[in-house]
């Protein structure tokens, strides 16, 4: 039997990657993806940047936020009561979007912080529609294109907003754990950095330092530690996309623990489609007389109802047919 760590590392170049995507997606919704083609130097010149960004005084920090839609957040997750130990910058991944809090962000070397984002951000999301159009090979999806067409649309939700409250989201966040010392007194008791979640889009995808922390949980409810890996990408499934195969590929329940020493950085692109796209199984998958497992919405009525829930609620619960 192949073990958990076997089954969720993939080689993008094997050619046996859209089967062994399509495996670990059904069995974790998670997996590692190793030779990535995306250079080093674009993990590293984004990381130096955001550390750059992290290490300022509070006072300047908070100059950038808070974060709705873009900017910087410190402990509180969303506007609903979840707090972490964790900093971090929600930052937009249409590069001709910009505001006042992302000049603040980038003011001390506005050019290098966005040139060193945008390189990041074009190079993953290449490397993602190749992800899902693997994902549709693999589960032999008409037409092969299902998937990466939404991410790639012009419209599809690196910006969102909400008529009346105002409130943006985005595709992409830098998190920052800082090491909390006091932990060490706590003895083995854990310290939540991020607290346990799915993410609502299609696809994310993540890139750390070698600091450990983040933990998925399996079909078992069982938590386990991912090691860390600087040179790879760790790729979740989304709620969005276990509606588009109904329930076939499993959206990941995850979470970050703190470390009592060292901080861990993470990037994370959310890939999402246009606002307006229905979120429904793809006809090809039916099985004939097969029904759907949930209501139908669009990603609006999605997105909408996950920025009013607690980060740990099961999201896909109001949309699944009783
Ligand atoms: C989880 C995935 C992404 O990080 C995110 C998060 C968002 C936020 O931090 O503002 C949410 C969370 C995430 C889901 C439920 C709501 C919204 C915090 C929260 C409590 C940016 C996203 O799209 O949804």
């Amino acid at each position: 039997m192949l073990g958990v760590s076997t089954l969720y590392m993939v080689n993008l170049r094997d050619p046996e990657a859209k089967n062994l995507i399509v495996k670990a997606c059904e069995e974790y919704g998670f997996f590692k993806l190793v030779n990535h083609g995306v250079p080093m130097e674009f993990f590293t010149n984004l990381e130096t940047e955001a550390l750059r960004f992290f290490n300022l005084p509070q006072s300047d920090k908070d100059k950038a936020g808070p974060p709705d839609p873009f900017g910087y957040g410190c402990k509180m997750i969303g506007s609903n009561g979840d707090m972490g130990w964790v900093e971090y910058l929600l930052l937009n991944t249409n590069p001709q979007i910009t505001s006042h809090k992302t000049h603040t962000v980038f003011r001390e070397n506005p050019e290098i912080f966005r040139s060193a984002v945008n390189e990041y951000i074009q190079a993953v999301k290449r490397m993602a529609f190749e992800v899902v159009e693997l994902v549709a090979d693999g589960l032999e999806i008409e037409p092969k294109d299902a998937l990466s067409r939404l991410l790639r649309d012009d419209k599809s939700d690196s910006c969102f907003r909400l008529g009346s409250t105002g409130t943006c989201n985005l595709g992409f966040r830098l998190n920052h754990y800082p090491p909390c010392p006091e932990l060490q007194a706590l003895s083995g008791r854990n310290l939540i950095g991020f607290g346990e979640h799915t993410d609502p889009q299609i696809i994310s995808v993540l890139r750390s330092n070698n600091t450990s922390g983040l933990q998925i949980c399996l079909k078992d409810k069982t938590w386990v530690s991912v090691p860390p890996d600087q040179t790879s990408f760790f790729i979740n499934v989304g709620d969005a996309l276990q509606v588009m195969t109904n329930g076939r590929l499993r959206s990941v329940r995850h979470r970050v623990l703190a470390d009592s020493v060292s901080s861990r950085l993470s990037m994370i692109y959310f890939g999402g489609p246009p606002l307006g796209e229905k979120i429904v199984p793809l006809p090809s998958l039916m099985a004939e007389g097969e029904e759907s497992l949930y209501k139908e919405f669009t990603w609006l009525e999605y997105k909408t109802s996950a920025y009013k829930s607690r980060l740990s609620d099961y999201r896909l619960g109001l949309f699944e047919k009783k």
